[in-house]
Formats: structure tokens, C-alpha cells, sequence
């Protein structure tokens, strides 16, 4: 591998959580060799507009333009058009802000030109200035669907119109068999000096993009290189439910039982002080471990997190 390639990082990213380790390396080193190939389970289509939460999570923080406090949507948001939307009696639990609105018209109008999500996220980041390259898993429609006492649901409905209530037995991805990595994904995965998996859900996020065809097996091929950075902190999730979907599952909430998920894959496993009790187990797994402080809050944790796992 040529000392150029070396520096290239390619990153497996779900949303919030990602972004704040993606953040950090998007600072800690040439933006322009970070690739980030993103979750597109949580896609959506509402009032006749492809939503893309996670593409756009990653891009508008990239981009600085990101809602601070939620993580999601754009800063200094506004819901006009949300309002009125309700006057027709219309569902609203999907919170849509009219900034964000026009990046959702912009993908929707593309896509029924004809361009794919591969053109449309392209030409997102490259309108916020983003300079790393952010690539959809696939240019096909993924949808990750939770399956739940209370019936089958797409993941948005379950995490934010049900709130994450419903107990959870199992997820699939509609459509995956027939569906293909998106132009570059294998190629950035073959090709990085090394490839990061963030500390995203691994069932929702990290999960659609691993049952990609030929994603797992391309990670398998670059083992050594892949570091995974684990979203459970002392049994709890970083962001968002994995803890309680890894309990409901039967896979159990700690850094071990995601180490399982990933040991097939991963060279080296990633961890917070607060588990280092749980290294040998990991180890014995055949992957070896870091010990680094993964919660980041700041940008300075952001940067120092990601400072070390370029040193790794
Ligand atoms: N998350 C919420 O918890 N509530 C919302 O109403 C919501 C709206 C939303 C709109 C656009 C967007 O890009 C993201 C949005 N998110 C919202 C975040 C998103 O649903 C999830 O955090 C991700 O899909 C999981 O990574």
C-alpha cells in the first residue's frame, strides 16, 4: 500500500452517534481521505419526500450547519411548514424543519429526474462544502423494519412515533437480497488504510450496512485494518436504544456482547476505561483491544478520541 493510501480512513457510520467521532477526524486529519459510508435503513418517504436521516445527520454536522442540542435537523430550525402540514390533518411526528425541508425536496426532485442517492448525497455535501466523501450503503431502498408485539413497523415509526415502546423480537432489512453496495463502498472499504466502524447501534445502523451483499465479506478480507469503536459504555448506549434492543434481542447490553457481533470482521475493538474489566473476554475472541476514553462531549474529546485511534 502506497504511503498516500496509508492515511486513507474509510468509516461504516450510522447517525448521531457517528458523526461526533466522525467530527474528530474530520479535523484530526485530511478531510479530503475520509470516506464515510452511511446507513440508509432509516430512509423514509413522507408527504411524498425521500428522507434520509442518517446522510443527512452526517453531512449537516461535516458541514457545521448540524442542530447542536438534538444531533439531527439544522440549527436555528423552524416548523412552519410542519404546522401547516397538520392543518390537513396530515401525521407530524416526524419532525421536519423547513431548512432541512429543502434538502428533502432537493434528494426528492433528483431521484425523480432520475439521478441516484449516490448522485444526490454528492451533490448535498458538496453544496454545504463538505470535503469528505459521504456515500449512501446503496442507491437501492433498504428499509430496516422492527418487528414488534404490536406488529411489524418501519425503524422511524418505532423510535419516534412509538417512542422505542414496543418490545422488539426481531429486525430485517426489506429488500436486502436483492439489493447492491452503492458505487464506491467496496472499493473504499478495499482500498483504506483503515477502516472504522463508529460507535453506532450495531442492530440499526452498523447492522443494514454489514447485510449489504458483499460488505461483511469485504471487511473480513481487511480484518487487520478494521477498528471498531464499541456504542456501549458501561452496559448503556452512548445515544440512542441499543441497549435495550440488545436486551430484548437476547444478545445482552455490554462491550463483550457487541464484540461478538463484530469479532468475524474486526481487527481491533475499541472500549472505554469503564470496561476494561471485559478485555480478556474480547481478546479471547481473537481481536485485540484498546482501552481509550470513547464518550465525547467536546470537540476537544471528539478530536482526542480520533488523534488516537489514527495512532493505533
Ligand atoms: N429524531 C427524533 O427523535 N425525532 C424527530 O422528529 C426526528 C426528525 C428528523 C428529521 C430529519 C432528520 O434527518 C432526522 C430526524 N430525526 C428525528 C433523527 C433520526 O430519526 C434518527 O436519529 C436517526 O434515523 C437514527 O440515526
Amino acid at each position: 500500500m502506497s504511503p498516500a493510501k496509508k492515511l486513507t480512513v474509510t468509516a461504516l457510520a450510522g447517525g448521531i452517534g457517528a458523526s461526533k467521532l466522525l467530527l474528530g477526524l474530520y479535523h484530526a486529519m485530511d478531510p479530503h481521505a475520509l470516506t464515510v459510508i452511511v446507513n440508509t435503513g432509516d430512509d423514509i418517504v413522507l408527504h411524498g419526500l425521500k428522507i434520509s436521516p442518517d446522510l443527512d445527520i452526517v453531512t449537516y454536522t461535516l458541514a457545521g450547519v448540524v442542530d447542536p442540542t438534538k444531533g439531527w435537523g439544522m440549527r436555528g430550525e423552524t416548523f412552519h411548514f410542519l404546522k401547516r402540514l397538520a392543518t390537513y390533518g396530515r401525521e407530524t411526528w416526524f419532525n421536519l424543519g423547513d431548512r432541512d425541508l429543502a434538502t428533502h425536496v432537493h434528494r426528492t426532485d433528483l431521484l425523480a429526474r432520475g439521478k441516484t442517492l449516490t448522485q444526490a448525497a454528492e451533490s448535498i455535501r458538496t453544496a454545504l462544502g463538505v470535503k469528505s466523501r459521504i456515500l449512501p450503503m446503496s442507491d437501492q431502498p433498504i428499509p430496516t423494519i422492527i418487528e414488534t408485539r404490536d406488529g411489524n413497523m418501519h425503524f422511524q415509526e418505532y423510535l419516534i412515533k412509538h417512542r422505542t415502546e414496543p418490545g422488539v423480537r426481531g429486525i430485517h432489512f426489506a429488500g436486502i437480497k436483492h439489493a447492491h453496495a452503492a458505487p464506491g463502498v467496496l472499493e473504499s472499504i478495499c482500498d483504506a488504510g483503515r477502516v472504522i466502524i463508529c460507535p453506532s447501534n450495531p442492530l440499526i445502523s452498523i447492522g443494514p450496512i454489514l447485510a449489504v451483499p458483499r460488505v461483511r465479506e469485504q471487511l473480513r478480507a481487511r480484518r487487520e485494518s478494521v477498528i471498531a469503536v464499541c456504542p456501549i459504555v458501561g452496559g448503556k448506549s452512548l445515544k440512542g436504544p441499543s441497549d435495550k434492543m440488545l436486551i430484548q434481542l437476547g444478545c445482552g447490553s455490554s462491550a463483550s456482547a457487541v464484540a461478538k457481533l463484530y469479532a468475524d470482521f474486526t481487527g481491533t475493538f475499541v472500549i472505554d476505561r469503564r470496561d476494561a474489566a471485559q478485555a480478556p473476554a474480547i481478546r479471547a475472541l481473537g481481536m485485540k483491544v484498546a482501552i481509550l476514553p470513547t464518550v465525547m462531549r467536546t470537540r476537544a474529546q471528539k478530536r482526542k478520541l480520533a488523534r488516537a485511534l489514527l495512532a493505533l
